[in-house]
């Protein structure tokens, strides 16, 4: 590439898609809510974002899309099996998620994400002009920051965590703990979803390299790292467009039909993941149509499962686990033709999202352990003034925000099994007031407000 960026994100995934259209292969930008609030800041900035772009063996060379210059990295298939599957979502996934499933170590899995976030590293010392803003995300590339200030000591660097940072006790299993710390003091800011997660962050750093901290600065070898609480969010404005269109709302009136209008819709929408608590919130839905709380067909239950990373062992234990379930309550629970749970392992497109949304009575976000969560917030936006009840776990990042919502603990069944009936059973009025709260709530905090709050941190001032 022969111009370098004055901003560079970098991300285990590139925000575009290969597509076969007549007139042969051809990229297309993913959409998401990452790149939507970057957008404006890589396009005026000439910016550069660095990842993977799906596939293994050679890359593609760099091309450009819709004004961002977008530059791939390559993985073989080894370096994915190790990297990514193993050492970033059997290893460091489930220990940051409260070790809700145990965590595998493996010594060629490490060795392998160093490698991978090497390459990553030097990539963005590539494309990176003099004194650039170099913007890392997330837990597959936590050693980017260090490997990158020791190439290019000149540039400013961002690093932000999606998921959780777990607390002192658990960090301590990893084998290459001081390693992944050290990969992320190399940055002048990391950013998390919340405040516990940045104070855990500080105060491992004394813990573990017994570093001074005043705050959130911690001094690190004649430097200052910051460490700061930034939760994500949605593109609001565009969600609750989305979901107010007449399309939308006649398919989400489609979708109630289709389920035989029954009086409640609950929904889950989830990545197929066992922090998800998928299976829980099955079991609560089980148990108040076996005490005849609830009863078929009056209220249905919609649950989206995404595929999602279909080759590690504890997803494929959680789908036989969960598929059981959704066989057993409609075994009980069913009849011919009128299902008690509608199980759908499929990916959808964001309109037909939107219209399950319209359509349900009441949201089920149950996580065991959630950095934020931002099926929640996209079922808020999509309320209009309808109403509609969200039973959000206190475990997602999201509760901190959204405290209209009907929190419930998902390690306690009752307690989950009492929210759920308070949300099917809430007054109209009620309903709608609630909303109406969370929804001022997220018009000010979108994503676009995120990636400013955090660039403005990291001295950009003038970003988005
Ligand atoms: C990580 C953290 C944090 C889901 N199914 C379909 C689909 N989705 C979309 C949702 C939502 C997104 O995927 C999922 O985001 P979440 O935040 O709920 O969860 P993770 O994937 O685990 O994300 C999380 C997030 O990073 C951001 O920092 O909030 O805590 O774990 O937008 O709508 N989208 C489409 N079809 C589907 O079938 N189009």
């Amino acid at each position: 590439m022969a111009e370098r960026s004055s901003f560079v994100v970098v991300a285990n995934r590139l925000p575009v898609d290969e597509v076969t259209t007549p007139e042969g292969r051809q990229w297309r930008p993913s959409p998401g809510g990452l790149v939507t609030a970057l957008h404006p800041v890589l396009v005026r900035e000439r910016g550069t974002w660095i990842g993977w772009a799906g596939g293994t063996g050679d890359a593609p060379e760099p091309f450009e899309l819709e004004g961002i210059n977008i530059h791939p990295v390559p993985l073989s298939a080894q370096e994915l099996e190790r990297y990514y599957e193993g050492q970033s979502n059997a290893t460091i996934w489930p220990l940051y998620h409260d070790a809700v499933e145990t965590p595998a170590y493996k010594r060629s899995w490490r060795e392998t994400y160093r490698a991978v976030n090497q390459r990553f590293a030097e990539a963005a010392a590539e494309v990176a002009a003099e004194g650039a803003v170099v913007w890392v995300q997330d837990y597959q590339l936590q050693l980017v920051p260090a490997m990158l200030r020791e190439l290019r000591p000149d540039l400013k660097i961002g690093f932000f965590l999606h998921i959780p940072f777990p607390p002192i006790e658990l960090f301590m299993q990893m084998p290459f703990r001081t390693e992944i710390l050290r990969g992320l003091l190399g940055a002048d800011l990391v950013g998390f979803q919340q405040r516990l997660a940045a104070q855990n962050f500080v105060r491992l750093a004394r813990h573990l390299l017994g570093l001074r901290y005043e705050g959130q600065m911690i001094q690190v070898d004649g430097r200052q790292v910051k460490a700061g609480a930034f939760p994500i969010s949605i593109d609001t404005a565009q969600m609750e467009q989305l979901a107010a269109d007449p399309a939308i709302q006649a398919r989400a009136k489609e979708i109630r039909g289709e389920l035989g209008n029954p009086k409640t819709i609950i929904l889950g929408v989830d990545r197929l993941d066992y922090t998800k608590g998928i299976e829980l919130r099955l079991k609560a839905f089980r148990e108040l149509l076996a005490d005849g709380k609830l009863t078929v067909p009056d209220a249905v239950m919609v649950q989206v499962a995404t595929p999602s990373r279909e080759r590690v062992e504890h997803y494929q234990a959680l789908r036989v686990k969960v598929e059981r379930e959704v066989g057993r309550i409609n075994g009980e629970f069913g009849r011919v033709g009128v299902p008690a749970v509608h199980y759908l392992h499929q990916s959808y497109s964001r309109s037909e999202l939107a219209a399950l949304y319209s359509a349900a009575d009441v949201m089920m976000v149950t996580p065991l352990r959630d950095g934020m969560n931002l099926v929640a917030k996209e079922y808020v936006a999509s309320r209009a003034d309808t109403g509609g009840a969200l039973v959000l776990s206190e475990f997602a990042g999201a509760a901190t925000e959204l405290r209209q919502a009907f929190l419930c603990n998902p390690h306690d069944p009752e307690g989950v099994k009492e929210v759920l009936l308070r949300a099917v059973n809430i007054e109209p009025a009620e309903a709608r007031r609630r909303m109406r709260v969370m929804q001022r709530h997220l018009r000010t905090h979108d994503v676009e407000h995120w990636a400013r709050s955090f660039l403005n941190e990291l001295g950009v001032p003038e970003a988005a």
